[in-house]
């Protein structure tokens, strides 16, 4: 069945001129785009996205590599559009992530992963919804 989920392209995947090979690669897994933005992340944005970290280590300096730079935000749909999402992106850390995955592929480092996607069905409606207006998924 559709769903839709929310992917970033990351600000090192932008710096690195490396958008145009993740988006082939979504778009070669049969997402289609349905809404994009090219934006900065204020650091209020980052700090309630990624609110669910804000006790470990890595939340500060995660907060501040996302606010380095402009990023992608786009909505994806697809069958299974989470899960294979996750499944294409690879594991968080790069030296984990699976041949032929993004983070595998693109990733500097466990903090500097070229790509976000949501995690669960139900993260993936809180995080579309954290960008873009109904109308602009409709
Ligand atoms: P995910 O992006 O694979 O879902 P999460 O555990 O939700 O991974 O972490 C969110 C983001 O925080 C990661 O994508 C990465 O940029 C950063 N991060 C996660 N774990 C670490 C770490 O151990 N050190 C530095 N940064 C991390
Ligand atoms: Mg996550």
């Amino acid at each position: 069945m559709k769903q839709r989920t929310l992917t970033i392209l990351k600000p090192d995947t932008v710096a690195r001129r490396n958008c145009g090979a993740v988006i082939a690669r979504l778009e070669e897994e049969g997402f289609q785009i349905l809404a994009a933005h090219m934006l900065r992340l204020s650091e209020d944005q980052a700090m309630a996205f990624y609110a669910v970290h804000k006790d470990k280590p890595f939340y500060r300096p995660l907060v501040e590599f996302m606010t380095s730079g402009p990023v992608w935000v786009m909505a994806l749909e697809r069958d299974s559009a989470v899960e294979h999402l996750r499944k294409v992106m690879g594991a968080t850390d790069p030296a984990k992530a699976a041949p032929g995955t993004l983070r595998q592929q693109f990733a500097s480092n466990i903090e500097r992963n070229a790509i976000h996607g949501s995690d669960s069905p139900e993260n993936a409606r809180i995080e579309l919804s954290f960008f873009f207006s109904a109308a602009e998924l409709a």
